[in-house]
C-alpha cells in the first residue's frame, strides 16, 4: 500500500530534496504539494517550488499556494541559511519554471482533499511553518479525525536552531504549531534531535555527483550552497538536510526511530517561546498521541534520496 501525502513546504534547499524523496519514491503517492511563508517569503518560496518540479519533471502533482504569514508573528526569513530567492545554489543553472500555480488557496485545497480521499487515507506533511495546517484544522475541524497522521519536520528536545530552545519552523509560527500539537490527531515531531543525523557530507554529495543526471546535478549544486550558509551561520561541517527525514519516516519507520512522548509548545516563555516541550519521563500516558524522533539510520537514509533521485 502506498502512501498518500500532501507536501507543505517553504523551499528551501532541504524542501526541494524532500520534494524530490517524495516524488522519486514508488512508496509515497504525492497527492500535492502547497507552499508557506517560511524560508523565505511565500512568493519566492512558490517559485522555487514551480522551479523544483520542473526541473524533476514533476507535471502530474498539483501545487497550490497558501498562507502569506504567521497567525500572530510578524513574518521572519531565513535569508542567512537559504539566500536572498530562498533556494540559491552552486553551479547549477536553475530552468525558467513550466509548472503552474493551480488556482485556489493551499489550505482549501488541503481541507479538500482530505474530506474526498477515503478516512484514514491522507498523511500530511509540512515542513515549514504550520500556518497552513492550523487554519485547515480551524476552517474544517473534521479533517483531524479524517488525517492518518501528522509527520512535521519542526521543532526537538534537546536544542533550538532558531534561538537556544526553539526551532524555526516553530519559532516563526507557535500559535499554529499550538494548534497542530494539540489537536489529537498523530503527530511525529522529526526534530532537530533527528535531522541533525542527516548530514550531507562529502561522501553523500558525491554519489549525487556520479548519478551524472541533471536532477543529481541539481541536488549537488543545492547541498554546495547550503554547506557554505550552515558553516558560517551555524559552525557546522556539514549540513543537516533536514526535511527529507519526514517522507524517509513515511517510506521505512526502521530508518527514523521515534518515540512515543508528550509534547506542547511554549508560547509566553520568557527564553523559550516556540520551544517544543517534551515530556521525557516515561511512561508516556495511554492517551498520548505525539512522538519525536530520536535515531536516524544514516546509509539506508541516504540510499532512499539517491534511488529517489536516480529514478526522476
Ligand atoms: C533550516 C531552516 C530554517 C533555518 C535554519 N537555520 C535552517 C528550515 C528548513 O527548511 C527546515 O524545514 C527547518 N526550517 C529547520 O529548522
Ligand atoms: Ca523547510
Amino acid at each position: 500500500m502506498t502512501r498518500k501525502i500532501i507536501l507543505d513546504c517553504d523551499p528551501g534547499h532541504d524542501d526541494a530534496v524532500a520534494i524530490l524523496l517524495a516524488a522519486g519514491n514508488p512508496e509515497i503517492e504525492l497527492l500535492g504539494v502547497t507552499t508557506v511563508g517560511g524560508n523565505q517569503t511565500l512568493q519566492k518560496v512558490t517559485y522555487n517550488a514551480r522551479q523544483v518540479m520542473t526541473v524533476a519533471g514533476i507535471t502530474d502533482v498539483p501545487l497550490h499556494a497558501g498562507a502569506t504569514r504567521p497567525l500572530v508573528h510578524e513574518v521572519e526569513v531565513a535569508g542567512d541559511i537559504h539566500g536572498e530567492t530562498g533556494m540559491e545554489i552552486h553551479g547549477f543553472e536553475l530552468p525558467e519554471p513550466q509548472i503552474e500555480v493551480a488556482d485556489g488557496h493551499a489550505v482549501n485545497y488541503i481541507i479538500d482533499t482530505i474530506m474526498s480521499e477515503e478516512p484514514g487515507t491522507v498523511t500530511l506533511v509540512p515542513t515549514g511553518p504550520l500556518t497552513n495546517i492550523a487554519l485547515a484544522a480551524r476552517l474544517e475541524p473534521r479533517i483531524v479525525e479524517r488525517v492518518r497522521e501528522v509527520v512535521l519536520m519542526g521543532g526537538g528536545y534537546h536544542t533550538g536552531n532558531w534561538s537556544a530552545t526553539a526551532e524555526f519552523n516553530i519559532k516563526v509560527d507557535p500559535e499554529a504549531a499550538h494548534v497542530v500539537f494539540n489537536e489529537p490527531w498523530p503527530v511525529v515531531m522529526v526534530g532537530l534531535d533527528l535531522t541533525h543525523q542527516a548530514l550531507a557530507t562529502r561522501d553523500v554529495e558525491n554519489r549525487f555527483r556520479e548519478l551524472g543526471t541533471d536532477v543529481g546535478d541539481f541536488v549537488v549544486g543545492l547541498f554546495g550552497f547550503f554547506r557554505e550558509s550552515y558553516r558560517e551561520a551555524q559552525g557546522f561541517d556539514d549540513p543537516p538536510v533536514h526535511d527529507p527525514c519526514t517522507v524517509a519516516y513515511l517510506i521505512d519507520p526502521s530508518i527514523v526511530q521515534t518515540k512515543k512522548m508528550p509534547i506542547d509548545v511554549e508560547l509566553r516563555g520568557e527564553l523559550t517561546v516556540g520551544m517544543t516541550v517534551a515530556d521525557l519521563r516515561a511512561p508516556a500516558p495511554a492517551d498520548c498521541h505525539t512522538s519525536a524522533a530520536v535515531k536516524l539510520d544514516h546509509g539506508r537514509f541516504w540510499d532512499l534520496v539517491v534511488d529517489a533521485v536516480k529514478a526522476l
